[in-house]
């Protein structure tokens, strides 16, 4: 779409769900692979208030109205603990969805598409590549949401994804796709292929604790890159944790897993130099330092000890998500570059063979935090 056709829509969604003020600006937020994401500035009586403006992805979400449900039943909760817990600034600390008068949560554009609303925290950043206090605070952030929703019906929420961190079944998935080779890609990727493959024990490890029932299955966020959460653009502070698509039943370890992945790899997630890709100890530490004494005494100590096995077994997962795309033709998530689910891949690949070989130290200093915090 064009600028001016932009600005149209969003004036149309604007008034659509009667929003006061008159649309001034329009900022993409290119980070997302799945949804699309606009920041817009209204000025009324010369104050300016900021949108989130989102188009969700309705073939990822089959269902937007149940993943809306979702997403207010869990924030409903999480606004209840926070004023329980005597928070002031609550605005900034729980992001909202808007409803239009028939209370529904969307605008349908002619052509099928999914727009909400939601309400964006003032006077705050998210970062891509946090530093070491932002990720400490972003581990308190994932820590505390995990405990505001300890007590969350999980049986009330709708599986948004089904098996969505189900690693077994996305190792399924990859073999299907590269049996079926629609693309003819599989022989270029033979490598990455059979790396995974080799590493299946390792990747599925958690989930077979859990079949077993050694692990239990929480409301977890499921997504906990750093730039979910909202920090203060001054002080630093956590504020909201955004996001919350994938807010569902899920193991800890995964959700720890994923913020050590994402943020403790100062490479990137895509980066094609894989020679700059590695797991940042001290990285590492800070998210553990965060995230970790907001779960002692509230998480079995199984859950615990595995947590640096999530860090393995969603690289891995993640690695394996990525190479089904693009033996799939790169249906599911975003390309921005040429062979970017092909990049994506070998810069995970590279980052859990490093998380391999670090395993004991990410196991000790774990020990030691939680040494530190009983
Ligand atoms: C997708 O769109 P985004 O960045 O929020 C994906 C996550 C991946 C992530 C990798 C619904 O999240 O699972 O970890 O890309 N979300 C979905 O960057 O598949
Ligand atoms: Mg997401």
């Amino acid at each position: 779409m064009k600028n001016h056709e932009y600005f149209s829509l969003f004036t149309t969604i604007i008034r659509d769900f009667k929003l006061k003020g008159e649309l001034t600006g329009i900022t993409c937020v290119s980070t997302g692979n799945i949804n699309d994401t606009y920041v817009v500035s209204t000025v009324i009586n010369g104050m300016e208030k900021e949108y989130i403006l989102q188009r969700v992805n309705h073939k990822v979400f089959s269902n937007p109205d149940k993943v809306a449900e979702n997403v207010c039943k869990v924030t409903d909760h999480v606004e209840k603990k926070l004023r329980e817990s005597g928070y002031k600034d609550i605005r900034r600390r729980v992001m909202r969805y808007y409803r239009k008068s028939d209370g529904s949560y969307f605008h349908i554009t002619d052509d099928g598409n999914y727009w909400r609303v939601l309400s964006c925290v003032y006077n705050a950043v998210s970062i891509d590549f946090a530093d070491i206090p932002h990720l400490r605070a972003a581990g308190i952030a994932f820590g505390e949401f995990q405990n505001y929703l300890s007590d969350f019906p999980a049986e009330s929420l709708y599986e948004t994804i089904p098996d969505f961190h189900n690693t077994a079944k996305r190792y399924d998935n990859l073999r299907k796709a590269a049996s079926s080779d629609a693309f003819g890609r599989l022989s270029s990727v033979k490598e990455e292929y059979d790396y995974l493959m080799s590493m299946e024990n390792e990747a599925t490890l958690l989930c077979k604790l859990s079949e077993n029932g050694l692990l239990p299955h929480r409301v977890v966020h499921n997504d906990t890159k750093c730039n979910n959460v909202m920090f203060d653009s001054v002080t630093g502070e956590h504020l909201a944790v955004i996001d919350l698509d994938t807010v569902m039943e899920g193991l800890v370890a995964y959700d720890f897993g994923d913020a050590v992945r994402f943020a403790a790899n100062p490479g990137g997630e895509d980066n094609e130099d894989t020679s700059k890709i590695y797991l940042d100890l001290d990285y590492y530490s800070a998210f553990a330092e965060g995230f970790v004494p907001c779960l002692i005494g509230k998480v079995t100590d199984k859950e615990i000890e595995t947590l640096p096995d999530g860090v393995l077994a969603i690289t891995l997962e993640l690695a394996a998500r990525f190479l089904t795309d693009y033996l799939n033709g790169d249906v599911y998530f975003k390309c921005k570059r040429d062979k970017h689910n092909l990049i994506r891949t070998k810069a995970q690949i590279a980052l859990a063979k490093d998380v391999f070989g670090k395993m004991p130290e990410l196991r000790k200093r774990l020990s030691a935090i939680v040494e530190e915090n009983r």
